[in-house]
């Protein structure tokens, strides 16, 4: 998934693609480099962001919206207000990723059900302008899986499908440097919800602070978190520079192919010696 800000004030590439024509051409780029989808923001959900109207959000995203759909580019639409959704949902995204896992507006669950459209639902604790504040919880992981479930069950309650849910314990939203690394060491225990795991570390201010690099410096240490988020079976990874960690994901899965078939023919080999005494 390839991150597509159209605002002036995101974290690592706030104002870079703000105007129709640039955030297009930019989301072309990242499927070119290898995308299969792009998320589309019109409002910064970065620690201490100031929330935006949805007139300037949907004044933002739609044109671009409208314009990659019909050059046949799927879209996810990053936002978590229902008219934004509505109309990006109208102009032909497929899906809502919505950080508050519909916890801004509940009626966002009717509307991706309405529309058969896929919603990612993801955990954050609070709101961007205060979720930095001194984040607690009793253990990080069953308390963020406890959420997803939980937020799961509401979105199935509500009538979308439960195969067009896909879960993301959000990574930076209202976490501390220890608290993103343990979410992403143990992220194998989310497996059990039974749903695709979108995972966002991209050029992060927890990697920032494991590694020492400026936010521009980020993208090896993003590869390398996303490639042990695939190993812990993360299926989506959201990332503004599609090359490096495509890169490092072809390795894993070509890895993963070989290690497949050795164990495939392994199995023929104990098995065809098995069979010899008998
Ligand atoms: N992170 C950001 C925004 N949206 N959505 C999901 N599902 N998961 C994430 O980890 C996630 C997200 C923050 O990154 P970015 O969009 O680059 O920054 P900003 O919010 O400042 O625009």
């Amino acid at each position: 998934m390839g991150i597509v800000n159209v605002t002036p004030d995101s974290f690592s590439d706030g104002g870079r693609t703000v105007g129709c024509q640039a955030a297009v051409a930019h989301a072309c780029a990242l499927i070119e480099a290898g995308a299969d989808l792009v998320d589309v923001g019109g409002e910064s959900t970065r620690p201490g962001a100031e929330p935006v109207s949805a007139d300037d959000e949907l004044r933002r995203v739609a044109p671009v919206i409208e314009r990659l759909s019909a050059l046949g580019v799927p879209v996810s639409v990053d936002t978590s207000k229902l008219v934004v959704a509505k109309a990006a949902l109208e102009a032909g995204a497929v899906w809502v990723n919505d950080v508050t896992a519909f916890l801004a507006d509940p009626r966002m669950a009717e509307l991706v059900a309405e529309h058969g459209a896929t919603c990612c639902l993801m955990h954050m604790r609070g709101e961007p302008r205060t979720m930095q504040l001194d984040p607690r919880y009793d253990d990080v992981v069953s308390d963020v899986k406890s959420f997803l479930e939980d937020r799961l069950e509401f979105a199935v309650a509500a009538g979308v499908a439960e195969e067009c849910v896909v879960l993301d314990p959000g990574l930076g939203f209202g976490k501390t440097v220890t608290q993103n690394l343990e979410l992403l060491r143990r992220l194998d225990e989310f497996v059990d919800l039974g749903r695709p795991l979108l995972i966002g570390a991209s050029r992060k201010s927890f990697l920032g602070a494991v590694t020492g690099r400026g936010v521009a410096h980020r993208e090896a240490a993003t590869a390398a978190a996303n490639l042990l988020a695939f190993e812990r079976g993360a299926k989506i990874f959201r990332v503004h520079h599609v090359g490096p960690t495509r890169d490092a994901l072809t390795v894993a899965s070509a890895l993963r192919c070989q290690t497949g078939h050795r164990k495939a023919r392994d199995r023929g080999r104990s098995l065809h010696t098995f069979a010899g005494p008998l």
